[in-house]
């Protein structure tokens, strides 16, 4: 274990929870002492954290009394309160008569109570007469770290890993800091390594890394947060030197028994495992003929009397397809693999699934699966790492797209049949279930490579915590705690976050497409790039029509949804405009809903796009000596490469398409 490796703890700073000093608050009072009862590790940090807050904004040292306030007494009550209406990791936040309650049935809620105290401080907004009650929308608020253990992340574009080099577990000063910014947004648990187990990171579940596993598990423990691992299905046969890793084999079985066994108990809050099975190259029970349900309830049973959990991803497909043949697709792999399974899996498996069929495309329908197994837990998996979305070079603020995602009707029930419903665990009454995001950290300096991508972090785990919560409201917040509450400050990168993620779907594949990049590293345009590949993402453009046909005279994809969003994806004029070439193939000259032709919208939304990149560069020089000279001037010099990059989408799309239609711009603009 490394207990400390500076090279790779290059130095950080807080995100959003950099404090800075108020000369005029007029709610300081509170902050003269702090009231507890109980002792409990996690109250403690919030105790510690209020401490923290007050001192650095405040300029002022909290008195801590393990006693409840007499009458009279001014400060923060932190009430552990079983009576009170609220749950373990909800919190009810009140002034009383000069003070401040924070009260839950839980030290979570506590914790989560008191860094909403602190945003209000930072936010500056009044907390006399305060009374807020929130209550965690999803059970399960979760990161997914790929983090290899060479130090290297997979998709990562924020630095190397903290949490390994050279094939050690690093605990170091970040990975506290690490805690408390999750801990912050309400995140509860926390997978540190790779989906793509590979090498030493099979060995992460062996006795040469379970203390330091321990140790960082302790760490996150007291900020309310579950440690999980991935794992390596083939691990018997890699780890336990056996010949199989069939999942209905006894000494199988049994081995997984035994592991699992030593990890629950040298790791006391250890939260489960993440499992790739059957994907990209990784080891499943498709190998042994036996069934994913199978799988996953072999590995359900035997973290099961620890009260462990399996979560299992549904992004399995067949990525050694051929190009030239239209019937197979992608898209359906997902349902057709899992909805038969419905029923079969144990309580404490919970499927994951990614927002949309594909990948983390700009723009994909979304997933069939939500809504379609009624007896089966499901998690949403959505990725604020930008591998498609401008790799964290590009601003491109992704909350607004996870909220239309979260608001999408599956039709599964009269009621309660939203996607937020189904991973809330309200549709079907289920408790293992949640939000689950591919992580976007990494050692750089400012936690995310890009200042403006934090808010994708920051706002991930507010929006898993308060589904309700606005894109806006949340920028906004992230905003004022990072930023301070500078009136143009606030309102420029509000406007620069709110029109990025439009901005940026202008300037890429059109309508619902997707993945002309660049092949590998999926960065750039290369219209062709995956055209010819393996991989079963196709445009299937030529010179009269572009679009995939997913309808029931295609693929078949498009009946994969429950009525009446299989008719509406089904019918050519019904789709909606921002998924017509997801759905069908179509010819340039088609009309849009929005009364342009299919090429006019390529060819206008490329140039709007692209200017857009400009506008969001000058709306960003517009701050300077607004903010830290170190943020403004790192950041513009990301601006300048997404304008410069914007164009390139922007002339190489058009090109493109204008070579193989010959067909003019109605505008007349330059086209190559
Ligand atoms: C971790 C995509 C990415 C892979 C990733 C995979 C997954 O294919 O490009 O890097 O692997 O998704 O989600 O498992």
């Amino acid at each position: 274990m490394k207990m400390e490796k500076t090279e790779n703890c290059k130095g950080f700073e807080n995100a959003w929870l950099s404090y800075r000093l108020q000369t005029d608050c007029k709610d300081m009072q509170y902050f003269a002492a702090v009231y507890v009862e109980c002792t409990d590790p996690v109250i403690d940090s919030a105790v510690s954290e209020l401490q923290i807050a007050s001192e650095q904004i405040l300029g002022r040292r909290v008195v801590l009394h393990r006693k409840a306030p007499v009458l009279g007494a001014v400060g923060i009550w932190l009430k552990l309160d079983i009576t009170e209406t609220i749950s373990k990791e909800g919190y009810h936040l009140y002034e009383k008569e000069g003070l401040l309650v924070i009260a839950s049935a839980g030290a979570q809620g506590i914790l989560y109570g008191s860094f909403a105290c602190i945003r209000q401080l930072q936010m500056t907004a009044p907390l006399q007469g305060i009374d807020i009650k929130e209550e965690p929308s999803n059970p399960l608020r979760m990161l997914n770290h790929w983090d290899n253990m060479d130090g290297s992340i997979e998709r990562g574009y924020s630095g190397n890993s903290f949490f390994f080099c050279d094939e050690e577990v690093l605990i170091n000063e970040r990975t506290k800091c690490y805690a408390r910014l999750a801990a912050s947004i309400g995140i509860n648990a926390v997978v540190i390594n790779n989906v793509n187990v590979r090498g030493n990171a099979t060995r992460l579940i062996a006795e040469d890394y379970t203390p330091q596993i321990k140790v960082m598990s302790e760490i996150f423990a007291v900020y309310g947060i579950r440690l999980f691992l991935s794992l390596n299905f083939a691990a018997p046969m890699e780890l336990g030197g056996l010949e199989t890793a069939d999942p209905l084999d006894e000494t199988v079985r049994q081995w997984w028994k035994d592991r699992m066994k030593k990890v629950f108990t040298q790791i006391p809050n250890f939260g489960g495992f993440l499992v790739k099975a059957d994907s990209e190259g990784r080891e499943g029970p498709f190998t042994y003929g036996r069934s994913h349900a199978e799988g996953a309830n072999m590995l359900a049973e035997a973290v099961a009397p620890y009260g462990g959990v399996i979560i299992w991803r549904c992004f399995v497909y067949n990525c050694q397809q051929d190009w030239r043949d239209y019937k197979t697709d992608r898209a359906r792999s997902g349902y057709d693999n899992f909805a038969p399974l419905d029923g079969k899996f144990l309580d404490n498996v919970i499927l994951q699934i990614k927002n949309g069929p594909m990948d983390f495309q700009v723009r994909e329908p979304v997933h069939p699966l939500f809504g379609a197994m009624p007896k089966t837990n499901q998690m949403l998996e959505v990725q604020i790492a930008q591998e498609y979305t401008g790799q964290q070079r590009h601003v491109c603020y992704l909350i607004p797209m996870f909220k239309e995602i979260l608001a999408f009707h599956t039709y599964c029930k009269e009621q309660n049949d939203t996607v937020a419903d189904i991973v809330s665990g309200r549709t079907w009454g289920n408790q293992n279930c949640g939000m689950t995001a591919v992580a976007n950290t990494g050692n750089d300096v400012n936690w995310t490579g890009h200042d403006l991508a934090a808010a994708n972090l920051y706002g991930f785990g507010r929006l898993s915590f308060n589904t309700n919560c606005s894109a806006e409201e949340i920028a906004r917040e992230w905003i004022l705690c990072t930023f301070g509450e500078d009136a143009e400050v606030v309102k420029t990168i509000l406007e620069i976050l709110m029109m990025s993620w439009p901005a940026y779907e202008k300037y890429n594949a059109p309508l619902g497409i997707g993945w002309m990049v660049n092949p590998n590293y999926h960065y750039g345009p290369s219209v062709d790039g995956y055209e010819y590949d393996r991989w079963g993402t196709y445009h299937r453009a030529d010179h009269q029509g572009i679009g995939v046909d997913r309808s029931s005279a295609g693929t078949g994809y498009a009946m994969q949804y429950r009525k009446p969003n299989a008719s509406m994806y089904n019918n050519l004029d019904c789709c909606p405009d921002a998924l017509k070439l997801f759905f069908h193939h179509v010819p340039y000259t088609y009309k849009l809903q929005s009364g342009k032709t299919v090429l006019q919208h390529i060819y206008d939304t490329h140039f709007e796009g692209a200017a857009e990149a400009g506008k969001m560069r000058s709306m960003w020089q517009s701050l300077q000596g607004k903010i830290s000279e170190d943020i403004y001037q790192r950041t513009l010099e990301r601006f300048d490469h997404q304008v410069w990059h914007a164009r390139e989408w922007c002339d190489q799309i058009n090109s493109y398409f204008y070579r193989k239609t010959g067909i003019e711009d109605e505008q007349g603009r330059k086209i190559y």
